[in-house]
């Protein structure tokens, strides 16, 4: 009895030790409190941006600065060489469908070396191809059962473990091309472990070496992306002009911070990136800015961290990361299950996003009503939709992303 009494107070003490997502996290709308957003279209000196010029010259470049300095951080200067070795290709891939080229890119800076696995597949018969570029969670050869795809060599997870979350088959028959490469390549998802990233080539070694506006794990992963597009610009038949980088969850607020920054992609899609992706910060629900800096605290720049308590004293917000793609176009999408990530919070934040589209002439999201679920809502250059289900990629994420982009790429010229 007595130990019955013992086992039933300790499974109750563990039980609220644990912090769960539910426990801590405010799911209730009417708690959700009042905010005041910044606002993206007024500078730091208070003056109104009313067209492309002063959001260019002016507002986008202070923005940027504050996303830099505040929460994503910035990579020291540093002159990496960078080297292109093709180490597997093959005209046989999907059934003789499309080209599968793996590549291998290594870094290098002051006699440190790092290497980056790429897959891309290529569909045949397609002159130019628009391109996604997504890295990936756990291994290339996780994302597909195609069985001549090279084991990415931090991975630790069995072939084709993730394969649903990629389309291949979707992407290569609809004239796309894709590029993936394990995250961990580039930086692992882990605290104090700086050594397994591409830092050390920046002269970053451990934590004591960083300011508080270097980026960590977040900004790495976002350079990833751009240096597998600096390999795509080589080549003849990746369609220059049509290039998206597309990101889920974590790898999500990765895409939106390399689409900020990186304007030679023509697209940024961001899949339940949640809060501090496409989610407001100043909502309180689902996760929050001091919840994710406390869990994860190898993200984002230190500076970061000092919003924990205060997070009305961010001097920006997420609708501003969305306002920096403007005018290229920028989709995001969400999950009904996906409370976490605080769905409405990422449409609310499209939506005030889209005000800037409005210098460029295109249609916003203003007045526009949450859209049901399953029915996406594309306006302009914006794209939103929530489907059924929990936090994930899925096939019918696959599917909007590339008949949004279909509309916006070709409906204007036609292929
Ligand atoms: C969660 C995290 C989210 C999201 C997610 C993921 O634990 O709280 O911000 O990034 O992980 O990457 O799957």
């Amino acid at each position: 009895m007595r130990n019955n009494l013992v086992i039933f107070l300790w499974a109750a003490f563990i039980l609220m030790s644990v912090p769960t997502h539910s426990q801590e996290a405010n799911y209730d709308e009417s708690k959700v409190g009042t905010y005041i957003l910044p606002d993206a279209l007024t500078t730091n000196d208070g003056k109104k941006v009313t067209n492309q010029q002063q959001w260019e010259k002016t507002r986008r470049p202070e923005i940027l600065k504050l996303f830099q300095d505040n929460e994503y951080g910035i990579l020291p200067e540093a002159k990496i060489q960078t080297s292109y070795r093709v180490v597997e290709e093959s005209e046989g891939a999907f059934g003789g469908k499309a080209i599968r080229r793996q590549v291998e890119i290594t870094f290098n800076n002051d006699g440190k070396t790092r290497q980056m696995l790429v897959l891309l597949y290529m569909p045949k018969g397609v002159k130019k191809c628009p391109v996604f570029v997504s890295p990936n969670f756990q291994g290339n050869a996780t994302t597909t059962t195609d069985p001549a795809v090279i084991e990415s060599p931090f991975s630790t997870h069995e072939r084709a473990h993730q394969a649903s979350r990629w389309s291949y088959n979707r992407i290569i028959d609809s004239g796309y091309a894709v590029a993936t490469f394990h995250y961990y390549d580039i930086y692992f998802d882990k605290d104090n472990m700086l050594s397994e990233t591409i830092y050390p080539l920046f002269g970053i070694n451990s934590n004591a070496d960083l300011q508080d506006n270097t980026g960590k794990a977040i900004a790495a992963w976002a350079w990833g992306c751009s240096r597998v597009l600096d390999y795509l610009l080589t080549l003849r038949n990746i369609d220059k002009q049509r290039t998206i980088v597309m990101g889920h969850s974590r790898l999500g607020k990765a895409a939106l911070w390399c689409g900020a920054m990186d304007q030679r992609f023509s697209m940024v899609i961001s899949n339940n990136s949640g809060c501090s992706g496409a989610a407001l910060s100043r909502r309180n629900y689902g996760e929050t800015v001091s919840r994710i800096n406390n869990v994860f605290p190898w993200w984002f720049c230190n500076k970061y961290q000092s919003y924990n308590r205060d997070v009305s004293s961010l001097p920006i917000d997420q609708h501003e990361l969305l306002a920096l793609i403007a005018p290229r176009p920028v989709y995001v999408a969400s999950a009904q299950e996906d409370q976490w990530a605080d769905p409405y919070g990422e449409f609310l934040s499209l939506q005030e996003a889209s005000k800037v589209y409005a210098l460029y002439g295109l249609e916003t999201l203003e007045g526009c009503a949450y859209p049901a679920v399953n029915e996406p809502l594309w306006k302009g250059n914006c794209g939103y939709h929530i489907r059924t289900g929990i936090h994930d990629v899925t096939d019918y994420d696959w599917q909007c992303y590339i008949k949004f982009a279909e509309k916006i790429f070709f409906s204007a010229y036609g292929r």
